[in-house]
């Protein structure tokens, strides 16, 4: 069972300005798809503001309570997608074991290849915010992100970063890859916050 919205046939209000619903899955990044034989050597690394920093290997991240959500996502170059079922870790349950110190107010996501992205703590801890390591029922597929991508629905999807190796809490607001060459520090798809002059 996923939480969230039933699946609609009706797609009335769910669909941001400039976006066309797609119901193919594109694949979009920067970079070199990472292929993992093994995930021995495969961690994620919370650091920066936080009482407890860690280093969790797979086996312990899919010892946390795991959810499935359903969401749509908005990607910045125009498609949508409705119902996508995602499951993993939400995000409220990293703060909690971490700790996150009060002057944390930004999140640096660092994905593999030094590939980054920001937002701010409050989208980071959405309830619909997930870390997500299956999609539809099935681990996710290397070009999608094996083994753990960030799913922030709320926001245009190039913040949902893929091959999630990291995440920082941080005082100030560190723009990443795309936000350096001009792409929106929060990226609120239904307010057309595409790139940073909107
Ligand atoms: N590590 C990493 N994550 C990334 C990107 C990237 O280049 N590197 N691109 C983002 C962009 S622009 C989009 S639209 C989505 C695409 O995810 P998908 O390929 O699963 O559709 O991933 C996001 N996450
Ligand atoms: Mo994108």
């Amino acid at each position: 069972m996923y939480f969230g919205k039933q699946k609609r046939k009706d797609s009335s209000g769910r669909i941001p300005p400039n976006q066309n619903v797609t119901t193919t899955f594109p694949v979009l990044h920067a970079g070199n798809i990472p292929y993992y034989d093994d995930l021995s050597k495969w961690n994620l690394q919370i650091y920066g503001l936080v009482e407890n920093p860690q280093l969790l290997d797979f086996a312990t991240l899919m010892k946390l309570p795991q959810t499935k959500l359903r969401n749509d996502i908005h990607c910045v170059t125009g498609w949508s997608k409705l119902d996508m079922g995602w499951e993993g870790i939400q995000t409220a349950e990293i703060a909690k074991l971490a700790g996150i110190m009060p002057n944390a107010k930004f999140v640096i996501l660092y994905a593999e290849e030094g590939w980054t992205t920001n937002l701010s703590i409050e989208d980071f801890l959405k309830e619909s915010s997930i870390l997500a390591h299956s999609y539809n029922d099935e681990p996710l597929t290397p070009e999608h992100g094996y083994p753990l991508r960030a799913v922030f629905p709320h926001l245009y999807f190039w913040k949902s970063a893929k091959w999630l190796r990291g995440i920082q809490f941080t005082e100030h607001n560190h723009p990443g890859f795309w936000e350096r060459n001009g792409y929106h520090m929060v990226g609120n798809p239904w307010l057309s916050e595409r790139f940073s002059w909107d």
